[in-house]
């Protein structure tokens, strides 16, 4: 009764913001995201008769009270309802990057979570069921589940059961290099679900964003496809402008930028017009998320290094799905 899995985060080149249902946590539209190589979220989890109640751990913190708990707490009664049993259970997750600081922490966090607690179970899923499963944790853990490019269905079921994602290209396919440019530190102040709901609720450009998501896949699909650069790096860009626009057009407007962030938009901008391969996409915090192919990394990181208030920057590249790994114990 007992698993660890390893998951990387993902970043979406066609953005999720919106739901369709927020108990079973169904997107209001589709996205599409590479999953990233360079960065982990590592998960074990032990069902245990004796325990009476759930022990969770964080980077080696506690988590005794607070949403982050419920969070936790909530997803495993779901898999304890699927495997027919109430035993509590001991979960310990690791990020080897920051928590919470808008790099989908939740998105590796929770598909690693559901292959670590299904396989605890003993519960024998698809990956697909798996992704639905995780879904219900974070909506962009759902596509954590695959390897390199990645496209998450809405679904049109009530019970959800084909809001999942599914890999559209291997980690192979495609040769990208994305790097993360770090422009503050700590918890940002409005988190994702919360950014989402307000803006659904409160903002007149909602709607109408919602409705370019399926094109803009349908297009992203295709220059994954082609390995068209250019093609991908325009629809990521204007896919991540509106999503933002909308959030800054709720009442009152969530501005998730700060002036690095602007700076680095600019300046990516300007290198692109200098002859330098680059797009930038942008999720719900401060940092900027730069892609390029890798014979221009080098260039592309002195660059935005060179950027006033860009504190670190990371360096991925596309990676694999979640997946079970043997233990510290080797089982
Ligand atoms: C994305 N984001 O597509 C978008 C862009 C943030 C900005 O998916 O409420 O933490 O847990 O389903 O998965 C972040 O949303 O939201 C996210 P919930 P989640 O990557």
């Amino acid at each position: 009764m007992e698993a660890t899995a390893v998951a990387h985060p993902n970043i979406a080149l066609v953005k999720y913001w919106g739901k369709r249902d927020q108990k079973l946590n169904l997107p209001a539209a589709g996205s599409l995201s590479v999953t990233l190589a360079g960065l982990s979220t590592t998960t074990q989890v032990q069902f245990d008769e004796h325990l009476t109640e759930d022990r969770v751990t964080l980077d080696g913190e506690p988590l005794e009270t607070g949403r982050s708990r419920r969070r936790v707490v909530d997803f495993l009664d779901l898999v304890r309802h699927a495997a027919g049993f109430r035993y509590k259970a001991h979960v310990e997750t690791k990020n080897d990057f920051p928590t919470a600081a808008g790099l989908a922490s939740s998105a590796s966090g929770f598909a690693a979570l559901a292959v670590a607690a299904a396989s605890a179970a003993g519960l024998d899923w698809s990956r697909r069921r798996l992704s639905v499963l995780a879904r219900r944790g974070s909506g962009s853990a759902a596509r954590s589940l695959f390897g390199g490019y990645v496209e998450m269905k809405p679904g049109t079921r009530s019970d959800g059961s084909d809001a999942h994602a599914i890999a559209i290209a291997t980690e192979d396919h495609w040769d990208l290099r994305c790097l993360i440019a770090l422009t503050a530190r700590g918890k940002k102040e409005t988190g994702s679900t919360r950014g989402m709901l307000h803006t659904q609720e409160s903002s007149p450009l909602f709607e109408s964003w919602r409705q370019t998501v399926p094109g803009d896949i349908e297009e992203a699909r295709h220059c994954i496809d082609d390995r068209n650069f250019e093609g991908l790096g325009s629809i990521a860009e204007r896919s991540c402008l509106r999503m933002h626009a909308t959030a800054i057009g709720a009442d009152p407007g969530i501005l998730y930028w700060n002036a690095a962030t602007v700076a680095l938009i600019h300046r990516i901008r300007r290198a692109r017009a200098d002859g330098l391969n680059c797009f930038f996409t942008i999720d719900a915090g401060p940092h900027v998320k730069a892609f390029c192919l890798p014979e221009q990394a080098t260039d592309l990181r002195s660059l935005l290094t060179s950027v006033d208030g860009v504190e670190n920057i990371i360096s991925a590249r596309p990676g694999g799905g979640a997946h079970c790994t043997p233990g510290p114990t080797g089982q």
